[in-house]
């Protein structure tokens, strides 16, 4: 055997461990995180989003949350916006104020509903258009009782407000 094929097989030997390693280590790492799924923690309903007009640069997202322990939202990160703020909306001696909340209490089992005049979402800084039909994704980071932080995501449509009046009014009667 030459050198040169030597060292081939010892780099091809050392390739291998390392694929092993890494294969083990994911592994592991997929037991441990096992017991502690947090995937279905909270329930994220009629996720919308509206579409803007030309030249805007900020948006709004409305779903509902419902969580089926008591957690905290303290982050909510978009792949259509730099920032992503939660904002409370409320009269004011007759005027409509709009407030940026560090983060938002869930009480289990309790529905919140980021919805138009109330809670909601504000984008910052859009990096595209939100045009009707497309799709917007969240991801919202979540801190438990334990606070232990889980990350959960979510797809939402973007469509206009009349038409999520529509669906909310069908909901309603049934
Ligand atoms: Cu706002």
């Amino acid at each position: 055997m030459s050198l040169r094929s030597r060292y081939k097989l010892l780099q091809l030997t050392s390739f291998f461990a390392i694929t092993c390693a890494l294969a083990y280590h994911a592994h592991a790492d997929d037991s441990k995180t096992r017991n502690k799924d947090f995937s279905s923690v909270v329930a994220m309903e009629n996720a919308w989003v509206s579409p803007t007009q030309k030249g805007q640069t900020v948006g709004s997202a409305y779903m509902t949350l419902t969580s089926k322990q008591d957690a905290t939202l303290i982050k909510v990160e978009s792949n259509v916006a730099k920032a992503v703020e939660i904002h409370s909306m409320s009269m004011e001696r007759g005027v409509m104020k709009m407030r940026m909340l560090d983060n938002l209490v869930l009480s289990a089992g309790t529905p919140y509903q980021l919805e138009p005049g109330g809670l909601h979402l504000m984008l910052f800084d859009l990096t595209t258009p939100l045009k009707v039909g497309g799709e917007v994704e969240f991801e919202l980071t979540f801190k438990n009782q334990k606070s232990e932080t889980f990350k959960q995501r979510i797809r939402a449509k973007i469509r206009t407000e009349e038409c999520a009046n529509d669906a909310h009014a069908h909901h309603g009667h049934h």
